[in-house]
This record gives structure tokens, C-alpha cells and sequence, in this order.
């Protein structure tokens, strides 16, 4: 401040100076008679005023609309380039969080609603964890044109997670490896948030969902301190006691590399356990006079488990009162066609390379799970096309966040018009496209029963032709028999068939 103070009556000194220098040179003589007319015309002067508010103003506009280009091919990199990995990310959540980050100022097309619960969601692609770990930005992000918005992971206590660096950028291959290890501000700041935004008189369409916004809903992803008991489902019930009243869902992670799926019965017990008593702690909570529903409970699953793990998960999800599934999180394998050196860091692979893993697994537990789980595609999406063929694969609406940080805050603006554009090419709406992949691609319940019920229809109407058939045999007997009665002895009958 000290040194502005000093240099600017310097400045200004040698700004005179050439403005009542005689002796100037060619140049100053330009910059001396530009001025000297700006300074004599007072409209030119207000010309110049004016022009630069309205490009500013321009500017303002032009930023304040997710969908420009400025975003994706100018902050964004910027962004990208300027800071390390997790400063670009703290700067954007700043600025969204601050209510003047950029807005999706397009109505959703009518082709991307679906039902959901009981709720009528707007468009189908949210944000998912890890970009709003403490939610700090939650309408920001709502304005960005995001249905969802899913907060978190939050842990009980707060926690710093991994030692820096823990994000790293693989450019050429648009994905991430991240090893965060889940920092944390911890249930109660979180929660005080969550509070701050309450509207202070609901209205009757803001209590339809605790996002407080039509067609739109918030998640929290709840996690584990990293001293609990790796086998305790004590976090997680926290987590659903602090959040329940404040979420339209709830996700629960088993997700870790480290516990590996499911094989033997111990596992199998453990997540029982912990389904059981995370939709307990649900089922407990007091009615809210926020919102209408009590939250669903979502389990967010890794890409690694094999076909097997995942058909022992889907089993234990069939019996539990779990209402739908996230797939997936982020990648430990590394597939060979990563060109950045960065693939040989350790941590959860994302973006682009992730989404054939996530597809598999994702087609593996629908073929599962019934038609009425609903699961939510996750890994590698950043364009309509790949948001539609996670549709195909049965999934009921998805969720980005490496695509969300290559592509800027235009980017969920830019998906939903490519799947728009997709749909009419198909003639067919999201919810049309979602409803057809997952009657075909859905764990039929009780196969054998079907079975059963058209081998007991067959028996049955065998056994009726059959009656039939012996009936009018019996009848033609019975005539017979009462001719030959009647001539024996008239007034006896037998009623051989009633
Ligand atoms: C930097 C980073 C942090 C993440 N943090 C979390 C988290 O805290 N909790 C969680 O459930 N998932 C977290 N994820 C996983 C994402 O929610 C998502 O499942 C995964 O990145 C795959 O989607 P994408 O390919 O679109 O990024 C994180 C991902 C990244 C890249
Ligand atoms: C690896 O990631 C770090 C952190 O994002 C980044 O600074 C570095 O440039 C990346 N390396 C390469 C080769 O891209
Ligand atoms: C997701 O995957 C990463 C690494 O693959 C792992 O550290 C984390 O525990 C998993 N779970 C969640 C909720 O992110
Ligand atoms: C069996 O019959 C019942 C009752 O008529 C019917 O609802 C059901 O669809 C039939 N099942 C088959 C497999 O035909
Ligand atoms: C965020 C979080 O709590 N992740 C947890 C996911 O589940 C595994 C296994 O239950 C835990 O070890 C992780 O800490």
C-alpha cells in the first residue's frame, strides 16, 4: 500500500509532464492530442465511458452464462494451468460458493425429465461426491443446471486426509488420479451449512425436496474417519441420524480397495450388518417438517469387483431395504493405454478410461437387481453420448466430475443439449430410454416362479380339458346308463355326474 502511495503521484507527475511538455516526441505527440481531445470533448469521453461498462458489461454477461465458451476454453485451463490440481479446485468451489459463479440459464427440455421416488426430476446429470466435500457450494452448483448434487464424502470428526500432493492431472488421457484419503471439516460444520441454507418459510413445492429447488435433489456421501473400525457401521448411522432431515439420499460407500468385495461369509455378514443398520437409523428418523420424504439410502460401489463379488452384493442388496445404487467410484487398475506419466501414481483412477469398468460393472448388478432399483451411472462421462449409453445400460440417470473439472462450469449445460439433440435423433425421451433398458436388462424376480405359474396355468387348463373331456364321456355314459335304467326300472335316475 505504502509503496502505491508512492509511486502513483510519480506516475501521475510524469503523466502531466507529457501532457504539457512541448517538446514531445511523434508518439507522445499522439498520446498527448488523443488525450487533449478526450479531455476537450466531454461526449467523446462519455462515448469511451460507456463503451467500456458495456463491455464489461458484456464480459459479465458472457461469463455469467455457464454455457460460454470463456469457461471451457479460456478459466478452465487457466484454472488448470495457473495452480496445482487441488488449488484450481478450492478456487472454483470459492467462486461458486461467493453467488457469482455462472448460471445455466436454459430451461430443461422436456425430453430429459424422469421420475424418481415419487419426485419429478428436471434433466438427468448430477455432480458427484468429492467436488463439494464440505458443502460449501451446494447452489452454486444447482445453478451450473445439475439435478443433483451430491455433497460430501463427510466424516464425523473432522479429518485432514492424505499429505499434498494427492491429485494428479493426466491431461492427454482427461483423467485424474486422486489418493485424498477423504479430508473432511466433520459432521457438525457441514451440517451448520446445511442449516444456513433452510429457506425460512418453506413453501409447499420447496418441502418436496430438501434441494429446495423443483426438479432437483441433495444427496449428502457419508464416510468413515479413518481411526473407526473398519468393520462398524457406527459413522455411517451417524452420518444418517446429522444429514437425514437435511437429504433427499444418503450414500454409503463400500467401495474401498482395500476391503475386497465380498468373497467368504465374514463379508458378506459385514455389509448385511451394515445395510440393516443404516436403513434402520433411517426408518427411526423422526417425520421432518422440512421435507416430505424420508431419504433414500444409496450404496456407491468400486468398478473393481468381479462378477461374482458383485452378484453376492446384488443378493444381500435384494434382501436389504436399500432404495438404489451408485456405480462407480473410481479405478485402482491402470489400463495400458494411459499415455500421461502421472497413470504410475497411486489412488482412484477417474474420467474417460474409468467408464468401460464402471459399464461393466453397472451391466453386471443390473442383470442383478430388479427393475425397482433404480442405479446411478458413474465413471468417465462428459458427453451425451456417453450419458445415453449409460441409459442403455440401464442406468437411471448419472453423474459427472472429471468431466465437470476438464470441461468447466459450461460443461453439464453442454451435456444435456448433446443428449437433447441424441434423444430426437432416437425419437425417444431419457425416461423412454431408461425404461426400455431396464425391463430388458434387470434381474427378473423370481424366475423359477414365473416358471412354476405357467406350468401350473398349463396343468390347470389341462385338467379342465381333461374334466371336460370326462364330463361329456360321463354324460353320454350316464344317458346311456339312464336309458338302460329307465327300461329296467323308469322311475329310478342316477345321477352319475351332478
Ligand atoms: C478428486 C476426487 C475426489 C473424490 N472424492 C470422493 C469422495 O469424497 N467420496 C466419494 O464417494 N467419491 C469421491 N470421488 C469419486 C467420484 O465421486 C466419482 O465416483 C468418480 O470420480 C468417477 O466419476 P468421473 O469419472 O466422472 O470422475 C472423487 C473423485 C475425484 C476425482
Ligand atoms: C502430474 O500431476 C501434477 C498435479 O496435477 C501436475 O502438476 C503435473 O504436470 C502432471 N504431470 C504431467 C506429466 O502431466
Ligand atoms: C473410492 O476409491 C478410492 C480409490 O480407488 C478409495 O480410496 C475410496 O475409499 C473409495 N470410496 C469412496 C467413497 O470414494
Ligand atoms: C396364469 O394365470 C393367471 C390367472 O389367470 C394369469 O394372471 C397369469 O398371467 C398366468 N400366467 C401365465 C404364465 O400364463
Ligand atoms: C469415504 C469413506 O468413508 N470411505 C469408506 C468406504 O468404505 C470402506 C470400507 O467400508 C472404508 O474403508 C472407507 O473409508
Amino acid at each position: 500500500m505504502a509503496a502505491l502511495r508512492h509511486l502513483a503521484p510519480r506516475h501521475f507527475t510524469r503523466l502531466q509532464g507529457v501532457l504539457i511538455d512541448s517538446s514531445i516526441s511523434p508518439q507522445s505527440r499522439t498520446l498527448f492530442s488523443s488525450a487533449r481531445q478526450a479531455r476537450s470533448t466531454p461526449i467523446r469521453s462519455t462515448i469511451y465511458a460507456t463503451a467500456f461498462t458495456l463491455s464489461a458489461g458484456l464480459f459479465a454477461v458472457y461469463y455469467f452464462d455457464a454455457r460460454s465458451a470463456v469457461h471451457r476454453y479460456v478459466l478452465t485451463p487457466v484454472l488448470r494451468y495457473a495452480f496445482d490440481a487441488e488449488t484450481g479446485h478450492k478456487l472454483a468451489v470459492k467462486v461458486l460458493r461467493s453467488g457469482l459463479g455462472p448460471r445455466d440459464p436454459v430451461t430443461d427440455d422436456e425430453s430429459l425429465k424422469f421420475e424418481l421416488w415419487g419426485h419429478s426430476i428436471s434433466n438427468p446429470v448430477g455432480l458427484a461426491a468429492g467436488f463439494d466435500k464440505d458443502g460449501e457450494a451446494i447452489d452454486g452448483l444447482f445453478n451450473l443446471g445439475f439435478s443433483w448434487v451430491e455433497i460430501g464424502s463427510v466424516t464425523p470428526k473432522p479429518q485432514p486426509g492424505n499429505p499434498r500432493p494427492r491429485v494428479f492431472h493426466l491431461t492427454e488421457d482427461s483423467a485424474l488420479i486422486n489418493r485424498y484419503g477423504f479430508p473432511s471439516q466433520g459432521h457438525s460444520s457441514v451440517l451448520a451449512r446445511l442449516r444456513a441454507r433452510l429457506p425460512s418459510y418453506p413453501s409447499e413445492a420447496d418441502a418436496q425436496s430438501a434441494s429446495f429447488r423443483g426438479g432437483s435433489l441433495l444427496a449428502v456421501n457419508l464416510g468413515k474417519n479413518k481411526e473407526s473400525p473398519v468393520d462398524s457401521p457406527d459413522d455411517f448411522v451417524a452420518g444418517v441420524r446429522t444429514f437425514g432431515p437435511y437429504a433427499d439420499a444418503l450414500v454409503v460407500n463400500v467401495s474401498s480397495p482395500n476391503t475386497p468385495g465380498l468373497r467368504g461369509l465374514q463379508n458378506r455378514e459385514l455389509l448385511e450388518k451394515l445395510l440393516g443398520s443404516v436403513t434402520k437409523a433411517r426408518d427411526e428418523l423422526a417425520p421432518s417438517n422440512l421435507v416430505s420424504q424420508k431419504p433414500k439410502i444409496l450404496l456407491k460401489l468400486a468398478p473393481d469387483l468381479d462378477p461374482q463379488q458383485l452378484g453376492e452384493i446384488a443378493e444381500v442388496i435384494r434382501n436389504s431395504h436399500i432404495d438404489g445404487v451408485i456405480v462407480s467410484n473410481t479405478t485402482t487398475q491402470r489400463p495400458s493405454g494411459l499415455a500421461n506419466t502421472n497413470r504410475s501414481e497411486v489412488g482412484g483412477l477417474s474420467g474417460a478410461p474409468l467408464k468401460p469398468y464402471s459399464l461393466a460393472a453397472l451391466r453386471t448388478l443390473r442383470a442383478h437387481l430388479p427393475a425397482s432399483i433404480p442405479i446411478i451411472g458413474c465413471g468417465g462421462i462428459s458427453t451425451g453420448a456417453d450419458a445415453l449409453e449409460y441409459a442403455k445400460a440401464g442406468a437411471s440417470f448419472v453423474q459427472v466430475y472429471t468431466g465437470f473439472g476438464y470441461d468447466g462450469v459450461g460443461s453439464c449445460r453442454r451435456i444435456k443439449d448433446q443428449l437433447v439433440e441424441a434423444l430426437a435423433k432416437e425419437g425417444k425421451t431419457w425416461a423412454q430410454v431408461v425404461e426400455e433398458a431396464v425391463a430388458k436388462h434387470s434381474f427378473a424376480p423370481a424366475q423359477p416362479a414365473v416358471k412354476e405359474e405357467a406350468s401350473t396355468n398349463g396343468t390347470v387348463a389341462q385338467l379342465i380339458a381333461e374334466a371336460e373331456e370326462l364330463k361329456k364321456l360321463l354324460d353320454g355314459f350316464g344317458e346311456k346308463m339312464g336309458k338302460k335304467a329307465e327300461e329296467i326300472a323308469p322311475h329310478i335316475t342316477v345321477p352319475l355326474v351332478s
